[in-house]
């Protein structure tokens, strides 16, 4: 009994771990966890949806938010078009009705940052730098094109710029940008990253994995979740019992935002701000866009699972492009004349550059052995004795 006693008096409080540093607060503020500044709004008086108007965007960073919304809706309906032609080798993935998701919340993000795009963040790649012919070239898998005619749609990356090419299986992105985050820490490289994710890709074991890792270790991921009512032909109250995809922050202990998906200043601001809490070392955050995919799956989806009338809904009363054009007209940011030759010169560059990307050459064959894997490391696999019979 006296050795108890004295074993209590001489118990010191543990050392402190110097690792664990304190989370600093959450700029909007620290509870509950799922914040909906942000959130989609019902229109006032039946007027039509417009933008946030508190915005810490200046005047040429507003225009250049038009310019890539114009330009990732101009670039999709230039793909369908060469799929119609049959010229595209592959699916074509659409983002139409949610392009500000991608474009608001990659925008916010500095040059050194990075991305992880999925297939309805097309408007994000091309924020990180990433041209049309690029895009054009690698749908016809053309020798030109990032990769070669090795893989096709958004099957590529670039390092250079900050984006890493997705691979198909769903989820599995968001461990692979944890690893990235650690290693970018254990270099002491101060970067932030968006890994996007779809409401079906977050119902994957990998996705549970990746963030809370990277939650635990809070490392400075963002994760875009895209509400977009469907993954394929599943709804997403098929798919997930929460009403809110950002609740699930609240299992990661990481804080969860709702944000206007179809409001593309939103877009920017939610994620600015919490770039900037990862980047002073808040860790993780969660964010979920409420958005609408107007098309189906990929081109061939003839969306007869959808409600009638739903799609004719979401394009009339919340376009993301309607809004934003009337948000820069209504609070004199833009005028139309500044908005018609943003749209001609879109137009004209994505012009060059499909006839740039269409009389590009077709890889030589042999070509696809080399540079699949690490050839300093892999030997390629190429045996020209295949390719004689
Ligand atoms: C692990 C895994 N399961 C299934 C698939 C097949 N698949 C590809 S896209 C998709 C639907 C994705 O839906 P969602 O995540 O909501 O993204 P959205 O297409 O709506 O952007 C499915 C099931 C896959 N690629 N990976
Ligand atoms: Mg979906």
């Amino acid at each position: 009994m006296e050795s108890l006693q004295n074993k209590e008096e001489t118990r010191q409080a543990p050392a402190k771990d110097p690792r664990r540093r304190r989370r600093p607060r959450h700029p909007l503020h620290n509870e509950p966890r799922v914040f909906t500044k942000y959130a989609p709004r019902k229109p006032l008086d039946g007027k039509p949806l417009s933008c946030t108007t508190q915005t810490t965007l200046q005047p040429n960073q507003l225009l250049d938010l038009y310019r890539y919304l114009h330009l990732t809706r101009l670039v999709e309906e230039r793909l369908v078009n060469l799929y119609r032609q049959t010229k595209v080798v592959g699916g074509v993935f659409r983002s139409l009705g949610q392009e500000a998701t991608a474009v608001g919340t990659a925008y916010a993000l500095k040059p050194g940052d990075f991305i992880t795009p999925l297939i309805r963040d097309l408007g994000a790649v091309l924020v990180k730098g990433i041209r049309p012919r690029e895009i054009f070239a690698q749908y016809m898998a053309k020798s030109g094109g990032p990769s070669g005619g090795r893989d096709l749609n958004i099957h590529f990356g670039d390092m250079d710029k900050g984006f890493i090419g997705p691979i198909s299986h769903l989820g599995d992105m968001i461990p692979v940008m944890t690893g990235v985050l650690l290693g970018a820490r254990m270099k002491r490289k101060p970067i932030v990253a968006i890994a996007y994710i779809g409401d079906g890709g977050m119902s994957t074991g990998a996705f549970h994995e990746g963030l809370n890792f990277a939650a635990v270790q809070r490392l400075p991921l963002i994760v875009v979740a895209e509400y977009n009512h469907y993954a394929y032909s599943t709804p997403t109250a098929l798919q997930t019992a929460v009403k809110n995809l950002a609740e699930k922050a609240a299992g990661y202990g990481i804080p969860g935002h709702i944000v206007d998906g179809n409001d593309v200043v939103a877009c920017y601001e939610v994620t600015k701000q919490a770039s900037e809490y990862a980047r002073r070392g808040g860790g993780a955050v969660l964010i979920e866009a409420k958005t609408y995919r107007r098309k189906g799956h990929a081109e061939h989806d003839d969306q007869r699972y959808v409600p009638a009338g739903e799609i004719e809904w979401w394009e009339k009363h919340n376009d993301p492009l309607d809004r934003y054009e009337r948000y820069l007209l209504e609070s004199g940011a833009a005028k139309k004349e500044q908005l018609e030759q943003i749209t001609a010169e879109v137009t004209r560059e994505i012009e060059e550059d499909c006839a740039w990307a269409e009389s590009s050459p077709m890889p030589e064959p042999e070509n696809a052995a080399y540079r699949v894997f690490d050839n300093s490391i892999v030997e390629p696999a190429f045996r020209p004795e295949v390719l004689k019979n």
